[in-house]
């Protein structure tokens, strides 16, 4: 990066002009650490090591992409409703683990080294196994968490490695929530043609519109997604694209009246400002022998 130069502390930089840009640790709700990485252009992310959970993307020129609930939970076995919660080694209750897995109730280990990669701050975070997570899940794995910072792009990778004996298999999904002005004037393009289960009535169905608006609760698997999604938020002028690698499916969640209501982490008339669509891996688990990795990305652009 030119015009910056490093300062005290590792990972943060400063503008030529004097704005400091780079990574800073900070204390977030509840004193929970978090790391907030800066990037020249004005684009901001913040990242609790709590979950290795991303709860703010600014890029430049916009405004906030991602919501957070204002009944929002920080810390404890708790998830943070809202931001992009890391689903890992289970998705939903589809399995015997916790709803979700444990990777988002987690404390993660913030991997502080080289932070910038040409035109994008990133960092990264662990998890491996604990006694607490093989309590529940008897096998050793290093989890890794890479979020990296462009101008309007915001890249979440997940990297999973098999450091055990054993073959083991998981699911997963970065399950992002987006912030719309209302749910009801957005569109989701492209997801036309493909095939999902349809989790509020049980079928298994394809999409048949172009554009999937959402008027009620939505829990949609959509199987062998394409790459790319684009959400348009009319009202919020916002136009975001999605695109996956790694993950072949893809979530779409809304909860709607009814469902929002029985959510004590989540205000009763959020659904209208929030929808999740979900780079995801469900259909078919990822198996992985010894020493083995496999890896998932999801990356966000703002379209100004
Ligand atoms: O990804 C969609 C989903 O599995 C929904 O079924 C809904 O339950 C949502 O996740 C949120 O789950 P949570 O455990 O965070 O309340």
């Amino acid at each position: 990066m030119q015009g910056l130069q490093r300062i005290d502390s590792p990972g943060q930089l400063r503008l030529s002009t004097g704005k400091a840009v780079g990574i800073e640790r900070l204390e977030g709700v509840n004193s929970l650490p978090k790391l907030r990485l800066s990037h020249p252009s004005g684009s901001v992310v913040e990242v609790y090591l709590h979950g290795a959970h991303v709860t703010s993307w600014i890029p430049a020129g916009g405004g906030e992409v991602l919501f957070r609930s204002r009944n929002a939970s920080f810390g404890g076995n708790s998830s943070i409703r809202g931001g992009i919660p890391v689903v890992f080694p289970q998705f939903a209750d589809e399995g015997p683990l916790p709803k979700h897995g444990f990777a988002r109730t987690q404390e993660w280990t913030w991997l502080e080294g080289d932070s910038f990669d040409g035109d994008t701050i990133q960092v990264s975070l662990l998890l491996q196994e604990s006694p607490a997570t093989q309590a529940i899940w008897p096998y050793s794995f290093q989890t890794r968490i890479s979020v990296h910072l462009a101008e309007h792009e915001l890249t979440t990778e997940l990297e999973v490695t098999n450091t055990g004996g054993e073959d083991f298999a998981f699911t997963s999904a970065l399950h992002t929530y987006f912030r719309v002005a209302d749910v009801r004037g957005s569109a989701i393009f492209g997801l036309g043609g493909v095939a999902y289960r349809d989790k509020v009535t049980g079928e298994q169905r394809v999409e048949s519109e172009p554009l999937l608006t959402i008027s009620g609760e939505v829990d949609r698997i959509y199987w062998n997604a394409p790459p790319e999604v684009r959400i348009q938020d009319v009202g919020g002028g916002h136009d975001i694209r999605v695109r996956s690698a790694g993950f072949a499916d893809m979530v779409v969640w809304n909860p709607w009246k009814e469902l929002a209501r029985t959510l004590p982490d989540f205000d009763d008339q959020e659904y209208l400002e929030m929808v999740c669509v979900e780079a995801a891996q469900i259909g078919v688990p990822v198996t992985l022998r010894p020493g083995a990795a496999w890896r998932g990305s999801q990356l966000l652009r703002l379209n100004l």
